[in-house]
Protein backbone atom coordinates (compact mmCIF):
# COMPACT_ATOMS: atom_id res chain seq x y z
CA UNK A 1 0.00 0.00 0.00
CA UNK A 2 1.47 3.22 -0.59
CA UNK A 3 2.83 4.24 2.57
CA UNK A 4 1.30 8.05 2.70
CA UNK A 5 -1.96 6.19 3.07
CA UNK A 6 -1.05 3.35 5.38
CA UNK A 7 0.68 6.08 8.13
CA UNK A 8 -2.66 8.60 7.69
CA UNK A 9 -4.65 5.69 8.90
CA UNK A 10 -2.11 5.69 12.05
CA UNK A 11 -2.51 9.45 13.31
CA UNK A 12 -6.90 9.89 11.99
CA UNK A 13 -7.51 12.58 14.22
CA UNK A 14 -4.51 14.52 13.69
CA UNK A 15 -4.47 18.23 11.70
CA UNK A 16 -3.41 17.01 8.31
CA UNK A 17 -4.52 20.09 5.96
CA UNK A 18 -5.29 23.64 7.25
CA UNK A 19 -7.23 26.00 4.10
CA UNK A 20 -10.23 28.01 3.01
CA UNK A 21 -10.29 29.39 7.18
CA UNK A 22 -10.73 25.17 7.80
CA UNK A 23 -8.87 22.75 9.39
CA UNK A 24 -9.02 18.97 8.19
CA UNK A 25 -8.11 16.02 10.29
CA UNK A 26 -5.82 12.85 8.26
CA UNK A 27 -9.02 11.13 9.09
CA UNK A 28 -10.76 13.76 6.86
CA UNK A 29 -8.15 13.35 4.10
CA UNK A 30 -8.63 9.57 4.14
CA UNK A 31 -12.48 9.74 3.68
CA UNK A 32 -12.73 12.47 0.94
CA UNK A 33 -9.49 10.48 -1.03
CA UNK A 34 -11.44 7.19 -0.76
CA UNK A 35 -14.22 9.04 -2.24
CA UNK A 36 -12.60 10.60 -4.78
CA UNK A 37 -11.14 7.26 -6.04
CA UNK A 38 -14.30 5.41 -6.19
CA UNK A 39 -15.82 7.91 -8.23
CA UNK A 40 -12.94 7.70 -10.93
CA UNK A 41 -13.05 4.02 -10.82
CA UNK A 42 -17.13 3.70 -11.47
CA UNK A 43 -16.73 -0.01 -10.37
CA UNK A 44 -13.61 -0.56 -12.13
CA UNK A 45 -11.18 -2.68 -10.00
CA UNK A 46 -8.40 0.06 -11.11
CA UNK A 47 -7.28 3.03 -12.93
CA UNK A 48 -3.98 1.03 -14.19
CA UNK A 49 -2.16 3.89 -14.52
CA UNK A 50 -4.59 6.19 -16.75
CA UNK A 51 -3.51 9.88 -16.38
CA UNK A 52 -5.73 12.50 -14.31
CA UNK A 53 -5.17 15.66 -14.50
CA UNK A 54 -6.29 18.21 -12.04
CA UNK A 55 -6.60 22.48 -11.44
CA UNK A 56 -7.85 23.22 -7.90
CA UNK A 57 -6.29 26.02 -5.61
CA UNK A 58 -4.06 24.71 -3.56
CA UNK A 59 -5.79 23.47 -0.12
CA UNK A 60 -7.66 20.39 1.44
CA UNK A 61 -9.45 19.90 -2.58
CA UNK A 62 -5.93 19.39 -3.71
CA UNK A 63 -4.55 16.94 -1.33
CA UNK A 64 -7.61 14.86 -1.55
CA UNK A 65 -8.09 14.56 -5.34
CA UNK A 66 -3.91 13.76 -5.84
CA UNK A 67 -4.20 10.94 -3.06
CA UNK A 68 -7.29 9.98 -4.52
CA UNK A 69 -6.32 9.50 -7.73
CA UNK A 70 -2.97 7.67 -6.60
CA UNK A 71 -5.60 5.46 -4.36
CA UNK A 72 -6.93 4.35 -7.65
CA UNK A 73 -3.84 3.38 -9.37
CA UNK A 74 -3.82 6.11 -11.47
CA UNK A 75 -1.00 8.90 -12.55
CA UNK A 76 -1.73 12.20 -11.15
CA UNK A 77 -1.19 15.15 -13.05
CA UNK A 78 -1.43 18.38 -11.04
CA UNK A 79 -2.13 21.34 -13.17
CA UNK A 80 -0.58 24.69 -12.62
CA UNK A 81 -3.47 27.36 -11.40
CA UNK A 82 -1.47 30.46 -13.75
CA UNK A 83 -1.36 28.59 -16.70
CA UNK A 84 -3.30 30.06 -20.23
CA UNK A 85 -5.43 27.68 -21.75
CA UNK A 86 -2.63 26.65 -24.20
CA UNK A 87 -0.22 25.19 -21.53
CA UNK A 88 -2.79 23.29 -20.13
CA UNK A 89 -4.18 22.03 -23.66
CA UNK A 90 -0.62 20.72 -23.89
CA UNK A 91 -0.31 18.87 -20.98
CA UNK A 92 -3.39 17.00 -21.55
CA UNK A 93 -2.76 16.24 -24.87
CA UNK A 94 0.76 15.26 -23.78
CA UNK A 95 -0.30 12.96 -21.11
CA UNK A 96 -2.74 11.60 -23.61
CA UNK A 97 -5.01 12.14 -20.18
CA UNK A 98 -8.49 10.55 -19.48
CA UNK A 99 -9.87 12.55 -16.50
CA UNK A 100 -9.68 16.26 -16.22
CA UNK A 101 -10.96 17.25 -12.53
CA UNK A 102 -11.73 20.88 -11.88
CA UNK A 103 -12.63 23.35 -9.11
CA UNK A 104 -15.82 25.78 -10.51
CA UNK A 105 -12.86 28.82 -10.36
CA UNK A 106 -11.61 27.28 -13.66
CA UNK A 107 -14.95 26.24 -15.17
CA UNK A 108 -14.50 28.99 -17.18
CA UNK A 109 -11.11 28.89 -18.42
CA UNK A 110 -11.25 25.18 -19.23
CA UNK A 111 -14.74 25.43 -21.36
CA UNK A 112 -13.47 25.21 -24.81
CA UNK A 113 -11.62 22.13 -24.04
CA UNK A 114 -14.96 20.35 -23.46
CA UNK A 115 -15.11 19.37 -26.89
CA UNK A 116 -11.79 17.21 -26.65
CA UNK A 117 -12.83 13.27 -27.13
CA UNK A 118 -11.60 11.18 -24.81
CA UNK A 119 -11.35 13.27 -21.83
CA UNK A 120 -13.94 13.31 -18.71
CA UNK A 121 -14.39 16.41 -17.16
CA UNK A 122 -15.13 16.48 -13.39
CA UNK A 123 -16.38 19.11 -11.46
CA UNK A 124 -14.94 18.33 -8.38
CA UNK A 125 -18.08 19.34 -6.22
CA UNK A 126 -19.92 16.22 -8.22
CA UNK A 127 -17.61 13.81 -6.24
CA UNK A 128 -20.19 12.47 -3.78
CA UNK A 129 -19.89 10.11 -0.70
CA UNK A 130 -18.87 6.41 -2.74
CA UNK A 131 -18.85 2.37 -1.38
CA UNK A 132 -16.48 0.15 -3.07
CA UNK A 133 -12.86 -1.90 -2.41
CA UNK A 134 -9.70 -0.06 -3.46
CA UNK A 135 -7.03 -1.49 -5.33
CA UNK A 136 -3.83 -2.12 -3.66
CA UNK A 137 -0.64 -0.56 -5.44
CA UNK A 138 2.57 -1.38 -5.82
CA UNK A 139 5.24 1.00 -5.63
CA UNK A 140 6.59 0.53 -8.43
CA UNK A 141 3.82 1.87 -10.48
CA UNK A 142 4.00 5.27 -11.79
CA UNK A 143 2.25 8.30 -9.60
CA UNK A 144 2.87 11.44 -11.23
CA UNK A 145 3.95 13.22 -14.04
CA UNK A 146 5.52 17.11 -13.30
CA UNK A 147 5.78 19.05 -16.73
CA UNK A 148 9.47 20.50 -16.52
CA UNK A 149 11.74 22.66 -18.97
CA UNK A 150 14.80 21.53 -21.02
CA UNK A 151 16.91 22.43 -23.64
CA UNK A 152 14.45 20.86 -26.24
CA UNK A 153 11.88 23.37 -27.46
CA UNK A 154 8.64 22.20 -25.29
CA UNK A 155 8.28 20.99 -21.40
CA UNK A 156 8.67 17.44 -21.09
CA UNK A 157 6.46 15.36 -18.39
CA UNK A 158 8.83 13.44 -15.61
CA UNK A 159 7.11 10.23 -14.71
CA UNK A 160 8.05 9.44 -10.97
CA UNK A 161 7.05 5.88 -9.34
CA UNK A 162 5.87 5.70 -6.02
CA UNK A 163 9.00 4.06 -4.92
CA UNK A 164 10.56 7.09 -6.20
CA UNK A 165 8.45 9.44 -4.36
CA UNK A 166 8.72 7.75 -1.08
CA UNK A 167 12.82 7.50 -1.58
CA UNK A 168 12.73 11.34 -2.17
CA UNK A 169 10.04 12.01 0.83
CA UNK A 170 12.22 9.44 3.28
CA UNK A 171 15.62 11.21 2.33
CA UNK A 172 14.12 14.66 3.30
CA UNK A 173 11.94 13.11 6.49
CA UNK A 174 15.44 11.75 7.94
CA UNK A 175 18.22 14.40 7.15
CA UNK A 176 15.86 17.53 8.31
CA UNK A 177 14.88 15.47 11.28
CA UNK A 178 10.61 15.84 10.31
CA UNK A 179 8.24 15.11 13.51
CA UNK A 180 4.82 14.83 13.34
CA UNK A 181 4.53 17.86 16.06
CA UNK A 182 5.62 20.52 12.87
CA UNK A 183 3.58 22.44 10.97
CA UNK A 184 4.54 23.79 7.89
CA UNK A 185 2.87 27.08 5.66
CA UNK A 186 2.88 26.10 1.90
CA UNK A 187 3.14 29.28 -0.23
CA UNK A 188 4.66 26.95 -3.25
CA UNK A 189 2.79 26.44 -6.46
CA UNK A 190 1.87 22.75 -6.23
CA UNK A 191 2.84 21.57 -9.81
CA UNK A 192 6.13 21.07 -9.12
CA UNK A 193 8.41 19.06 -6.80
CA UNK A 194 9.37 21.56 -3.88
CA UNK A 195 5.72 22.28 -3.22
CA UNK A 196 4.17 18.86 -3.38
CA UNK A 197 7.25 16.46 -2.13
CA UNK A 198 9.59 18.72 0.15
CA UNK A 199 6.81 21.11 1.85
CA UNK A 200 3.10 18.67 1.62
CA UNK A 201 4.36 15.08 1.41
CA UNK A 202 6.92 15.83 4.01
CA UNK A 203 4.64 17.04 5.95
CA UNK A 204 2.07 14.23 5.53
CA UNK A 205 4.29 11.64 5.55
CA UNK A 206 5.29 12.84 9.08
CA UNK A 207 1.66 13.38 10.46
CA UNK A 208 2.06 17.23 10.79
CA UNK A 209 0.13 20.13 9.74
CA UNK A 210 0.53 21.76 6.13
CA UNK A 211 -1.39 25.32 6.05
CA UNK A 212 -1.83 26.83 2.46
CA UNK A 213 -2.56 30.30 1.63
CA UNK A 214 -4.01 30.77 -1.95
CA UNK A 215 -1.49 32.11 -3.27
CA UNK A 216 2.12 34.32 -2.29
CA UNK A 217 1.63 37.18 -0.42
CA UNK A 218 4.46 38.63 2.05
CA UNK A 219 1.74 40.43 4.94
CA UNK A 220 -0.38 37.02 4.45
CA UNK A 221 2.70 34.99 5.41
CA UNK A 222 3.55 36.94 7.98
CA UNK A 223 -0.01 37.25 9.41
CA UNK A 224 0.50 33.61 9.19
CA UNK A 225 3.61 32.96 11.44
CA UNK A 226 2.16 35.38 14.22
CA UNK A 227 -0.54 33.29 15.04
CA UNK A 228 2.52 31.30 16.26
CA UNK A 229 1.62 27.88 15.03
CA UNK A 230 4.01 27.37 11.76
CA UNK A 231 7.43 26.19 12.81
CA UNK A 232 8.94 25.34 9.22
CA UNK A 233 9.25 27.16 6.34
CA UNK A 234 10.43 26.29 2.62
CA UNK A 235 10.72 28.79 -0.12
CA UNK A 236 12.85 29.58 -3.32
CA UNK A 237 14.97 32.71 -2.92
CA UNK A 238 12.97 34.77 -4.55
CA UNK A 239 10.14 34.72 -1.88
CA UNK A 240 12.80 35.12 1.09
CA UNK A 241 13.73 38.26 -0.77
CA UNK A 242 10.42 39.94 -1.45
CA UNK A 243 9.50 38.99 2.69
CA UNK A 244 12.90 40.70 3.26
CA UNK A 245 11.40 43.63 1.45
CA UNK A 246 7.80 43.51 2.70
CA UNK A 247 9.65 43.43 6.96
CA UNK A 248 12.23 46.30 5.74
CA UNK A 249 9.54 48.74 5.21
CA UNK A 250 7.55 47.72 7.97
CA UNK A 251 7.35 49.95 11.82
CA UNK A 252 9.76 49.12 14.40
CA UNK A 253 7.39 46.97 16.40
CA UNK A 254 5.90 44.71 13.78
CA UNK A 255 9.62 43.70 12.82
CA UNK A 256 10.41 42.90 16.40
CA UNK A 257 6.85 40.83 16.74
CA UNK A 258 7.84 38.89 13.35
CA UNK A 259 11.71 38.40 13.97
CA UNK A 260 10.51 37.24 17.88
CA UNK A 261 8.12 34.31 16.09
CA UNK A 262 10.69 33.99 13.82
CA UNK A 263 12.91 32.77 15.84
CA UNK A 264 10.91 30.22 17.21
CA UNK A 265 11.03 28.48 14.24
CA UNK A 266 12.39 24.72 13.82
CA UNK A 267 13.71 24.97 10.35
CA UNK A 268 13.60 27.06 7.27
CA UNK A 269 14.75 26.26 3.81
CA UNK A 270 15.85 27.89 0.52
CA UNK A 271 15.63 26.01 -2.60
CA UNK A 272 15.41 25.16 -6.48
CA UNK A 273 17.42 28.42 -7.30
CA UNK A 274 20.85 29.42 -6.01
CA UNK A 275 20.60 31.52 -2.61
CA UNK A 276 22.00 35.02 -2.79
CA UNK A 277 24.36 35.32 -0.11
CA UNK A 278 23.29 38.74 0.46
CA UNK A 279 19.68 37.44 0.98
CA UNK A 280 20.96 34.46 3.63
CA UNK A 281 23.21 37.20 5.76
CA UNK A 282 19.92 39.56 6.06
CA UNK A 283 16.97 36.80 6.32
CA UNK A 284 19.25 35.78 9.61
CA UNK A 285 19.26 39.16 10.90
CA UNK A 286 15.91 38.94 11.01
CA UNK A 287 14.86 35.63 11.76
CA UNK A 288 18.05 34.67 13.55
CA UNK A 289 17.91 31.60 11.40
CA UNK A 290 20.88 30.20 8.89
CA UNK A 291 18.88 29.06 5.90
CA UNK A 292 19.32 25.57 5.43
CA UNK A 293 19.98 25.67 1.07
CA UNK A 294 19.85 22.17 -0.66
CA UNK A 295 19.85 21.71 -4.14
CA UNK A 296 17.13 19.35 -6.16
CA UNK A 297 15.26 18.72 -9.83
CA UNK A 298 11.93 17.48 -10.99
CA UNK A 299 13.59 14.51 -12.23
CA UNK A 300 15.44 13.65 -8.72
CA UNK A 301 13.51 15.62 -6.39
CA UNK A 302 16.62 16.52 -3.77
CA UNK A 303 20.05 15.44 -4.30
CA UNK A 304 22.31 17.75 -2.04
CA UNK A 305 21.96 19.52 1.53
CA UNK A 306 23.17 21.75 3.85
CA UNK A 307 22.95 19.61 7.26
CA UNK A 308 19.92 20.17 9.60
CA UNK A 309 22.62 20.74 12.60
CA UNK A 310 26.16 21.12 11.55
CA UNK A 311 28.02 24.18 9.62
CA UNK A 312 25.32 25.58 7.07
CA UNK A 313 27.66 27.57 4.28
CA UNK A 314 26.90 30.37 2.36
CA UNK A 315 27.17 30.32 -1.63
CA UNK A 316 27.19 26.08 -0.91
CA UNK A 317 24.43 23.33 -1.31
CA UNK A 318 26.36 20.78 0.94
CA UNK A 319 26.69 17.12 1.07
CA UNK A 320 24.62 13.90 -0.67
CA UNK A 321 21.72 13.09 0.90
CA UNK A 322 21.03 9.54 2.40
CA UNK A 323 20.88 6.87 -0.11
CA UNK A 324 21.41 9.48 -2.74
CA UNK A 325 24.99 8.87 -4.58
CA UNK A 326 26.63 12.16 -6.31
CA UNK A 327 29.88 12.38 -8.43
CA UNK A 328 31.05 15.56 -10.62
CA UNK A 329 32.04 13.99 -13.97
CA UNK A 330 34.25 15.87 -16.92
CA UNK A 331 32.41 16.02 -19.81
CA UNK A 332 33.25 12.51 -20.80
CA UNK A 333 31.23 11.24 -18.01
CA UNK A 334 34.75 10.21 -15.83
CA UNK A 335 34.47 11.21 -12.26
CA UNK A 336 36.98 14.65 -11.77
CA UNK A 337 38.95 15.09 -9.00
CA UNK A 338 37.94 16.81 -5.62
CA UNK A 339 38.03 20.54 -6.29
CA UNK A 340 37.34 20.19 -10.33
CA UNK A 341 34.66 21.38 -11.59
CA UNK A 342 32.24 19.46 -13.55
CA UNK A 343 28.83 18.18 -14.16
CA UNK A 344 26.64 16.69 -11.36
CA UNK A 345 25.38 13.41 -11.81
CA UNK A 346 22.88 11.64 -9.60
CA UNK A 347 22.00 8.06 -9.06
CA UNK A 348 19.71 6.23 -6.29
CA UNK A 349 15.93 5.43 -5.65
CA UNK A 350 15.09 8.98 -5.94
CA UNK A 351 15.62 9.30 -9.79
CA UNK A 352 12.76 9.33 -11.85
CA UNK A 353 11.95 6.68 -14.24
CA UNK A 354 11.51 7.97 -17.63
CA UNK A 355 10.47 11.32 -19.32
CA UNK A 356 6.82 10.84 -20.67
CA UNK A 357 6.35 8.79 -23.81
CA UNK A 358 9.77 10.06 -25.14
CA UNK A 359 12.08 6.96 -24.92
CA UNK A 360 14.85 8.76 -26.85
CA UNK A 361 15.06 11.75 -24.50
CA UNK A 362 15.18 9.48 -21.15
CA UNK A 363 18.11 7.51 -22.93
CA UNK A 364 20.39 10.43 -23.66
CA UNK A 365 19.26 11.98 -19.89
CA UNK A 366 21.21 8.83 -18.34
CA UNK A 367 24.85 8.25 -18.85
CA UNK A 368 25.16 4.40 -20.15
CA UNK A 369 26.03 3.45 -16.54
CA UNK A 370 23.03 4.61 -15.63
CA UNK A 371 23.94 8.13 -13.65
CA UNK A 372 21.51 10.95 -14.44
CA UNK A 373 23.17 13.95 -16.12
CA UNK A 374 21.89 16.94 -14.19
CA UNK A 375 23.28 19.17 -16.60
CA UNK A 376 24.59 21.80 -13.37
CA UNK A 377 28.02 22.59 -12.88
CA UNK A 378 29.51 22.28 -9.97
CA UNK A 379 32.73 21.73 -7.59
CA UNK A 380 33.53 19.97 -4.33
CA UNK A 381 35.21 22.12 -2.14
CA UNK A 382 36.08 22.43 1.85
CA UNK A 383 33.72 19.14 2.23
CA UNK A 384 30.50 21.16 0.46
CA UNK A 385 29.18 21.17 -3.29
CA UNK A 386 28.90 24.72 -4.56
CA UNK A 387 26.92 25.20 -7.84
CA UNK A 388 29.31 27.17 -10.38
CA UNK A 389 26.15 27.79 -13.45
CA UNK A 390 24.88 25.12 -15.79
CA UNK A 391 25.87 23.83 -19.35
CA UNK A 392 23.39 25.23 -21.36
CA UNK A 393 22.45 28.83 -21.43
CA UNK A 394 19.26 28.09 -23.07
CA UNK A 395 18.17 27.09 -19.52
CA UNK A 396 16.76 29.74 -16.87
CA UNK A 397 15.67 30.13 -13.93
CA UNK A 398 13.92 32.96 -13.12
CA UNK A 399 11.67 33.36 -9.59
CA UNK A 400 12.60 29.20 -8.84
CA UNK A 401 10.90 27.80 -12.24
CA UNK A 402 12.97 26.74 -14.51
CA UNK A 403 12.61 28.09 -18.11
CA UNK A 404 13.82 27.23 -21.84
CA UNK A 405 15.07 30.03 -23.45
CA UNK A 406 13.85 28.08 -27.20
CA UNK A 407 10.53 27.29 -26.02
CA UNK A 408 9.70 31.61 -25.61
CA UNK A 409 11.82 31.52 -28.90
CA UNK A 410 9.39 29.36 -30.55
CA UNK A 411 6.34 31.05 -29.47
CA UNK A 412 7.96 34.74 -30.24
CA UNK A 413 8.74 33.47 -34.04
CA UNK A 414 5.50 32.59 -34.65
CA UNK A 415 4.33 36.74 -34.18
CA UNK A 416 3.68 38.17 -37.45
CA UNK A 417 6.08 41.08 -37.19
CA UNK A 418 8.84 39.20 -35.88
CA UNK A 419 11.74 37.46 -38.17
CA UNK A 420 13.82 36.45 -35.31
CA UNK A 421 14.74 36.67 -32.07
CA UNK A 422 16.95 35.42 -29.26
CA UNK A 423 15.96 34.77 -24.95
CA UNK A 424 18.68 35.10 -22.46
CA UNK A 425 18.67 35.19 -18.60
CA UNK A 426 20.37 38.17 -17.26
CA UNK A 427 21.34 37.99 -13.59
CA UNK A 428 19.10 39.54 -11.16
CA UNK A 429 19.11 39.36 -6.91
CA UNK A 430 15.40 39.52 -6.50
CA UNK A 431 14.06 37.07 -9.55
CA UNK A 432 17.49 34.69 -9.47
CA UNK A 433 17.42 35.55 -13.73
CA UNK A 434 15.34 37.94 -15.80
CA UNK A 435 13.95 36.85 -18.81
CA UNK A 436 15.12 38.92 -21.66
CA UNK A 437 14.78 38.88 -25.49
CA UNK A 438 16.06 40.19 -28.35
CA UNK A 439 14.24 40.55 -31.67
CA UNK A 440 14.64 41.49 -35.02
CA UNK A 441 11.29 42.38 -36.76
CA UNK A 442 10.02 41.97 -40.16
CA UNK A 443 9.66 45.46 -41.71
CA UNK A 444 6.04 44.44 -43.00
CA UNK A 445 4.00 47.43 -43.63
CA UNK A 446 6.45 49.80 -41.41
CA UNK A 447 4.12 47.86 -38.68
CA UNK A 448 5.76 49.10 -35.09
CA UNK A 449 5.22 47.27 -32.02
CA UNK A 450 5.41 48.18 -28.56
CA UNK A 451 6.63 46.07 -25.47
CA UNK A 452 2.85 45.85 -24.37
CA UNK A 453 1.82 44.92 -26.96
CA UNK A 454 4.07 42.06 -27.29
CA UNK A 455 3.24 41.14 -23.56
CA UNK A 456 -0.63 41.05 -24.04
CA UNK A 457 -0.18 39.04 -27.14
CA UNK A 458 2.41 36.40 -25.10
CA UNK A 459 -0.19 36.16 -22.52
CA UNK A 460 -2.67 33.65 -23.81
CA UNK A 461 0.50 31.90 -24.95
CA UNK A 462 2.85 31.67 -22.16
CA UNK A 463 2.46 31.69 -17.98
CA UNK A 464 3.36 34.76 -16.62
CA UNK A 465 6.63 33.53 -15.33
CA UNK A 466 7.82 32.60 -18.89
CA UNK A 467 6.50 36.54 -20.60
CA UNK A 468 10.02 37.95 -21.01
CA UNK A 469 10.41 41.73 -18.78
CA UNK A 470 13.23 42.98 -20.80
CA UNK A 471 13.16 43.65 -24.55
CA UNK A 472 16.15 44.59 -27.15
CA UNK A 473 15.18 45.50 -30.78
CA UNK A 474 17.68 44.81 -33.16
CA UNK A 475 18.65 45.06 -36.43
CA UNK A 476 20.29 41.39 -36.48
CA UNK A 477 21.63 38.88 -33.67
CA UNK A 478 25.02 38.90 -32.22
CA UNK A 479 26.20 35.37 -33.76
CA UNK A 480 29.34 33.09 -34.83
CA UNK A 481 31.41 32.18 -37.50
CA UNK A 482 28.60 28.88 -38.13
CA UNK A 483 26.04 31.42 -37.73
CA UNK A 484 24.66 30.36 -34.28
CA UNK A 485 23.80 33.16 -31.85
CA UNK A 486 25.99 33.83 -29.54
CA UNK A 487 23.94 34.09 -26.42
CA UNK A 488 26.50 35.06 -24.19
CA UNK A 489 27.15 38.40 -26.49
CA UNK A 490 23.61 38.77 -26.21
CA UNK A 491 23.43 38.58 -22.49
CA UNK A 492 26.12 41.28 -22.14
CA UNK A 493 23.96 43.59 -24.31
CA UNK A 494 21.75 43.85 -22.03
CA UNK A 495 23.27 44.28 -18.82
CA UNK A 496 25.11 47.55 -20.40
C1 LIG B 1 6.42 37.55 -11.70
N1 LIG B 1 6.93 38.78 -11.89
C2 LIG B 1 8.15 38.65 -12.41
C3 LIG B 1 8.38 37.26 -12.52
N2 LIG B 1 7.28 36.59 -12.07
N3 LIG B 1 9.08 39.56 -12.76
C4 LIG B 1 10.26 39.10 -13.24
N4 LIG B 1 10.54 37.78 -13.39
C5 LIG B 1 9.63 36.84 -13.01
N5 LIG B 1 9.92 35.54 -13.14
C6 LIG B 1 6.31 40.05 -11.60
C7 LIG B 1 5.00 40.19 -12.33
O1 LIG B 1 5.19 40.77 -13.60
C8 LIG B 1 4.24 41.11 -11.43
O2 LIG B 1 4.68 42.44 -11.62
C9 LIG B 1 4.70 40.69 -10.03
O3 LIG B 1 5.97 40.08 -10.22
C10 LIG B 1 3.75 39.70 -9.40
O4 LIG B 1 3.44 38.71 -10.36
P1 LIG B 1 2.82 37.32 -9.97
O5 LIG B 1 2.58 36.47 -11.14
O6 LIG B 1 1.68 37.57 -9.02
O7 LIG B 1 4.03 36.73 -9.23
P2 LIG B 1 3.98 35.90 -7.97
O8 LIG B 1 2.82 34.96 -8.04
O9 LIG B 1 4.12 36.79 -6.78
O10 LIG B 1 5.27 35.03 -8.20
C11 LIG B 1 6.41 35.16 -7.53
C12 LIG B 1 6.76 33.81 -6.87
C13 LIG B 1 6.61 32.74 -7.94
C14 LIG B 1 8.17 33.92 -6.38
C15 LIG B 1 5.81 33.54 -5.72
O11 LIG B 1 7.54 33.02 -8.96
C16 LIG B 1 6.76 31.35 -7.40
O12 LIG B 1 5.82 30.81 -6.81
N6 LIG B 1 7.92 30.72 -7.56
C17 LIG B 1 8.19 29.35 -7.10
C18 LIG B 1 8.37 28.42 -8.24
C19 LIG B 1 8.71 27.00 -7.74
O13 LIG B 1 8.03 26.44 -6.89
N7 LIG B 1 9.76 26.41 -8.25
C20 LIG B 1 10.20 25.10 -7.84
C21 LIG B 1 10.38 24.22 -9.05
S1 LIG B 1 10.97 22.63 -8.51
P3 LIG B 1 3.68 43.63 -11.86
O14 LIG B 1 4.58 44.80 -12.10
O15 LIG B 1 2.87 43.20 -13.05
O16 LIG B 1 2.88 43.68 -10.60
C22 LIG B 1 12.65 22.80 -8.49
C23 LIG B 1 13.45 21.71 -7.89
C24 LIG B 1 14.00 22.19 -6.58
O17 LIG B 1 13.15 23.80 -8.83
O18 LIG B 1 15.20 22.14 -6.38
O19 LIG B 1 13.17 22.62 -5.79
P1 LIG C 1 13.52 22.13 -11.94
O1 LIG C 1 13.82 21.51 -13.22
O2 LIG C 1 12.48 23.19 -11.97
O3 LIG C 1 13.27 21.08 -10.96
O4 LIG C 1 14.82 22.91 -11.50
C1 LIG C 1 15.98 22.22 -11.14
C2 LIG C 1 17.14 23.15 -11.24
O5 LIG C 1 17.08 24.16 -10.24
C3 LIG C 1 18.46 22.49 -11.02
O6 LIG C 1 18.88 21.79 -12.16
C4 LIG C 1 19.34 23.67 -10.67
O7 LIG C 1 19.76 24.33 -11.83
C5 LIG C 1 18.38 24.59 -9.92
N1 LIG C 1 18.57 24.54 -8.46
C6 LIG C 1 17.87 23.85 -7.54
N2 LIG C 1 18.35 24.10 -6.31
C7 LIG C 1 19.38 24.96 -6.45
C8 LIG C 1 20.29 25.59 -5.56
N3 LIG C 1 20.22 25.43 -4.24
N4 LIG C 1 21.26 26.39 -6.09
C9 LIG C 1 21.34 26.59 -7.42
N5 LIG C 1 20.51 26.03 -8.31
C10 LIG C 1 19.54 25.22 -7.83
Amino acid sequence: MITLIKNAKNFPQRTAVKSHNKSYDYGDVLKASENMALFLLEGRKDLQEERVAFIVPPGFEYVSIQWGIWRAGGIAVPLCVKHPLSSISYVLEDTDASFLIFSKEFERLIEPLKNKSGIKFIPSQDVKKQKGILPDIILDRRAMILYTSGTTGSPKGVVTTHKNIEAQIISLITSWEWKKTDHILNVLPLHHTHGIINVLSCALWSGACCEFIPEFNPEEVFNVFNKKEVNVFMAVPTIYYQLIAYWDQLPETDQQKIAANLKKFRLMVSGSAALPVSVMEKWEQISSHKLLERYGMTEIGMAISNPYRGERKAGHIGQALPKVQVRITDEQNKPVDQGIPGEIQVKGPNVFKEYWNKPQATRDAFTSDGWFKTGDIAIFENSSYKILGRNSVDIIKSGGYKISALEIEEVLRSHPNIKDCGVVGIPDVEWGEIIAASLVLTNKNNVVISVQQLKDWLKDKLPGYKIPRKYLFQEELPRNVMGKVTKHELKKMFQI
